[in-house]
């Protein structure tokens, strides 16, 4: 016979068990993210997109040992690709917009999830570095245009002719048919993404740009929307993008997928993921997207849509030019 103390432990182990399961199937996968036990020591890893993240990389790595943050890291690394202006995709050298106008993009997060960007910024040489002072002498996240230089000059960057008499020319040559087209991925090079670990397990984020060549006057891309070009949740992960902005940000790409890999994802698995996401909605035969991931335990995700993109990864001292695999295959 059933007595009343019995049956109520029979009830508290089903409402128990009825509780798991519903617990269990609200989580959208299987494998959640868990918090990193202790505290022990990074080895440091750095993931930049594209060859000439090389370059960036080592500057990166400097910065690492000589006892820089990663968020310093990531600032003096993509640094290196706004500088040169044999690089037309970022930066000085940078091609123009259809008003012959160098604009450009570029944020900075950290793992306490501060941020700072700039966008639609004119004829200042290092973006980045201004959005990491909106980010630590500001109390907001994004300047744009005219008020993100005024800022800038009143932080002390000074203002300088950014177009190149290459870009110039290139422009003018343009003028003569304008015709606006994307391109899947121009001459291999394109925005510079960096994710950065450093040896105390912080994450940083960096991301720059002077976005899509002969695009129209004011137009912003993904690379200086946090959540889009970039995101860090330094408990999780570090994600970043490159490709067409416009199919970035209409899927959140970068926060996507860090947010993949809070759920238990690899970073590998996560960047597949998002571009599943965009390829299953948009019409991707044109443009090009690619996603870098990196995790808390420095494991590292790498992704395109289409075939061809390289990236760049430091580990341990050696330096790599990788190229993702791809959604299109060659
Ligand atoms: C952007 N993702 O502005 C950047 C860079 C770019 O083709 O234009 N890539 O959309």
């Amino acid at each position: 016979m059933l007595n009343r103390r019995s049956f109520l432990q029979k009830t508290a182990l089903l409402t128990a068990l009825l509780g798991l399961k519903k617990s269990l199937f609200a989580l959208p996968f299987a494998g959640s993210w868990r918090p990193k036990a202790g505290s022990s020591k990074e080895e440091p890893v750095v993931l930049s997109t594209w060859d000439f993240g090389l370059a960036a990389n080592k500057e990166a790595w400097r910065t690492l040992e000589s006892g820089g943050s990663s968020l310093d890291a990531v600032e003096s690394g993509v640094k290196v690709v706004e500088a040169d202006p044999s690089i037309n995709s970022v930066g000085y050298g940078g091609l123009p917009d259809r008003e012959g106008k160098v604009t450009l993009d570029a944020c900075i997060m950290d793992a306490a999830g501060n941020c700072g960007g700039v966008c639609f910024l004119e004829e200042i040489m290092h973006p980045v570095s201004v959005a990491r002072r909106v980010m630590e002498n500001t109390p907001h996240v994004l300047l744009a245009g005219e008020g993100a230089q005024d800022f800038a000059l009143s932080e002390g960057f000074r203002k300088q002719n950014l177009l190149t008499d290459e870009a110039r020319k290139a422009w003018e040559e343009w003028k003569k048919e304008r015709i606006f087209k994307t391109e899947i991925n121009r001459e291999r090079h394109d925005t510079i993404g960096m994710v950065a670990l450093d040896k105390n397990g912080k994450l940083a984020g960096a991301c720059t740009t002077s976005g899509l060549s002969f695009k129209l006057h004011g137009r912003v891309g993904d690379s200086p929307i946090i959540g889009a070009g970039l995101f860090v949740d330094g408990e999780v992960g570090a994600a970043t993008a490159t490709g067409l902005g416009e199919a970035v940000i209409k899927t959140a790409g970068s926060f996507l997928v860090v947010e993949l890999m809070r759920h238990g994802m690899s970073p590998q698995d996560a960047c597949e993921e998002a571009v599943k996401r965009i390829v299953q909605k948009q019409d991707f035969g044109g443009f090009q997207v690619c996603f870098l991931a990196l995790n808390t335990e420095g494991e590292h995700g790498a992704y395109s849509i289409h075939p061809g993109f390289t990236y760049t990864l430091s580990r341990g001292d050696v330096h790599k030019v990788l190229e993702s695999d791809s959604y299109t295959k060659k």
